[in-house]
């Protein structure tokens, strides 16, 4: 029979084993880094716009960064890219995934008023870390019903994750938001995609705040094959 003495020893050498397990279950997947890219230089551009919209996130002073695991890219650059709207208005929809992040004219394409989406095809089906996004940064204004969803199907009709929602009313008909619209600016919204597995990458949003269109400057999809 145990003494007292013994079974404390004991259970203090099971705890320090469980601890191990437990340090080395912490320690093994933690093979990840910040992600970072390039930031746009601050181009203000015309006569500010008021921004009425409540809820609003704290405007952003410095880049954003998650940590992603290790050996994760950008899969995006100059990856095809189609819309609601086939015939921006301004600019073209390969503007998107061209690498260019620059505000102010001749960068951003524009898509018609209303509900729209663009969609990124990746080509190949891979695990996505991050999505990275400026739809305009030369004057502060906020877009509505920002979505980004991730799908194998090229028609989101099945098996589509939702990584990021603002639309706090539901209307857009996509199912309520809890993510809080915020100012666009030089760094982008930069959205968790928990290494979500897809082909495609598609972003809803409705106009903004200073008019009822849609831009897009980049997107940057970061993941591994
Ligand atoms: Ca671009």
């Amino acid at each position: 029979m145990k003494t007292q003495q013994q079974s404390k020893s004991v259970t203090r050498i099971a705890l320090a084993a469980m601890a191990a397990i437990v340090t080395a279950a912490i320690v093994a997947p933690a093979q990840a880094a910040p992600l970072t890219t390039e930031i746009p230089p601050e181009v203000i551009e015309g006569t500010p716009m008021p921004i009425k919209l409540a809820n609003l996130a704290k405007i952003r002073k410095t880049a954003p960064s998650i940590d992603v695991p290790e050996g994760t890219v950008l899969l995006s650059k100059d990856k095809p890219v189609t819309g609601s709207d086939d015939f921006p208005i301004i600019g073209d929809l390969f503007y998107i995934t061209d690498g260019d992040k620059v505000g102010g004219e001749g960068y951003f394409v524009e898509l018609m008023d209303g509900p729209q989406w663009i969609q990124i095809d990746l080509e190949a089906s891979a695990s996505i870390a991050a999505v990275w996004v400026w739809h305009f940064h030369s004057q502060a204004r906020a877009y509505h019903d920002v979505i980004v969803q991730v799908s194998d199907d090229e028609a989101f009709e099945s098996g589509v994750t939702t990584l990021y929602n603002n639309d706090y009313d539901n209307s857009s008909e996509l199912g309520k938001g809890g993510d809080k619209p915020y100012v666009e600016n030089r760094f982008g919204l930069l959205v968790d995609a928990k290494n979500t597995k897809g082909r495609y990458v598609r972003l809803y949003s409705a106009g903004n705040t200073s008019n009822d269109m849609n831009h897009y400057i980049e997107v940057e999809v970061f993941g591994k094959k």
